[in-house]
């Protein structure tokens, strides 16, 4: 007896260490518990609007990444001087960021080059020491709230301009022997402290934490700094270095960040971990003349199949350098916009499923409607696994005519129309007896349709 209550105590020590120390399953530690209120609601949202801008869009090379490449490290750094976007106007930028449907939005504060969007106690490269000396953050912020859409601030950690950040790039001829990255922290921090109690950021955007110059402790550290400044913050897991690759989901628990950040790619489908697909309306994420632009239709199966899989999506746009959004962006937005208020209650506050997503189909829910998106028009009938349990009490085209369902060989069989009502993504409501809630996620077999 005593032998076995020995082993017991053993195996559930064993599987608590396990749990604590090696990660993937099992609890965070407490202080880098995200702030589930904070969380919900931003998960409800869904949309948002990235804008990546500075200084380079002068040059309209990439932001960052063209500093010591396209533009020499000299020339790069003196930009500021002739930044003057005259044409900027918060109310225009949000304004368009409501008619895209879009409910919150992220600027970038600062990117890899350094340069500031505020008016920052802590350096001079910043918007105060361009030509146009207005302070973009306090405005955007002030516009943000004055328009009921959430403010985010985007901030790099790797910042190739700043003295004491330890990793170099571009070819940069500094030493780093005189380089200090404690004092880096501390500068930092303490304009993290500036995004958070003068612009009133509710989420830190992090990025560039692949560098060396960044670790884990650091990660957690800044997590941990933040959040004590302001509980209902949400921060991404790139204040960590968790995030595996661009698929963009943390490797395991240890790592602090409220929500994975996979980029240039819809997530792959997880209802557990919160995530968010960040993706450019054209290819380059700062203004780029004539870059090639995503279409309407892309754009929206986009939307719905990240919304499908779980997560947000954050939509990047690259303002012009006289201050304005172009106008077919603007125009691509609108039309976005337009079709998320005939068919938005099939995205904001949904959960993905539990259809899982295909080619040609995304799914979500919300309470006993599941919301079915198809981006190809079945022949005759839309076919799908058997929801073992539940009643179907309707079908419908959302937004349009009641359908005949029934069930054929164990399927569930939606009688279509003979067209699509929306070329880009008609919605197909299921209204069931009760919650879709419970529903384990289901695989829909590719070969399931006949596609006319
Ligand atoms: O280098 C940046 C890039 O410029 C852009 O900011 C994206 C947005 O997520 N993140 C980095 C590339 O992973």
């Amino acid at each position: 007896m005593k032998k076995t209550v020995l082993l017991v105590v053993l195996f559930l020590f064993a599987r608590f260490a396990q749990a604590q120390f090696i990660g993937g399953g099992g609890e965070a530690s407490p202080d880098l518990k995200t702030n589930l209120k904070a969380l919900k609601n931003w998960q409800n949202l869904r949309f948002g609007m990235f804008i990546h801008w500075g200084p380079v869009t002068l040059r309209g090379t990439e932001i960052g990444w063209s500093r010591g490449r396209e533009v020499p490290i000299e020339e790069y750094d003196k930009l500021y001087k002739e930044f003057n976007p005259v044409l900027f106007s918060a109310k225009e930028w949000v304004s368009v960021a409501k008619a895209a449907g879009m409910k919150y939005l992220i600027i970038t504060s600062k990117h890899h080059d350094g340069f500031c969007l505020w008016d920052s106690k802590y350096t001079d490269y910043d918007i105060l020491s361009t030509p146009f000396k207005r302070d973009v953050l306090k405005e955007l912020a002030e516009e943000c709230r004055r328009q009921g859409i959430l403010f985010g601030t985007y901030y790099s950690i790797a910042d190739w301009h700043h003295p004491d950040y330890t990793t170099r790039y571009g070819g940069d001829p500094r030493p780093i022997e005189q380089s200090d990255m404690n004092r880096y922290v501390v500068y930092l921090k303490n304009q993290v402290k500036e995004l958070i109690e003068r612009y009133g950021t509710n989420i830190l955007w992090f990025d560039g934490e692949w560098e060396d110059a960044w670790d884990h402790q650091k990660g957690m550290d800044l997590y941990r700094y933040a959040r004590q400044l302001r509980d209902d913050l949400l921060i991404n897991n790139r204040v960590d270095k968790g995030r595996k690759g661009m698929q963009g989901m943390s490797t395991s628990n240890k790592f602090a960040g409220d929500f994975g950040t996979p980029e240039q790619r819809v997530g792959t489908f997880d209802v557990d971990r919160p995530w968010e697909s960040c993706i450019t309306i054209c290819r380059q994420w700062a203004w780029k003349p004539n870059d090639r632009m995503k279409s309407l239709r892309q754009c929206i199966q986009t939307l719905a199949k990240t919304a499908g899989g779980g997560g947000n999506l954050l939509l990047n746009v690259g303002p012009m350098l006289d201050g304005r959004i172009e106008q077919r962006q603007i125009d691509r937005l609108k039309e976005i916009g337009q079709w998320l208020a005939r068919y938005g209650e099939s995205i904001y506050g949904t959960q993905g499923g539990p259809f899982k997503p295909t080619e040609w189909m995304a799914c979500t829910y919300k309470g006993n409607k599941i919301f079915i998106h198809l981006f190809a028009w079945p022949e005759g009938e839309l076919l799908l696994p058997e929801l073992k349990g539940y009643r179907i009490l309707s079908a419908q085209v959302l937004q349009g005519q009641r359908l005949k369902v029934s069930r054929q060989n164990g399927k569930i069989a939606v009688r279509l129309p003979a067209a699509p009502v929306d070329e880009n993504d008609t919605v197909i409501v299921l209204e069931l007896d009760k919650e879709a809630s419970d529903i384990r996620p289901l695989d829909v077999p590719e070969n399931i349709l006949r596609v006319n």
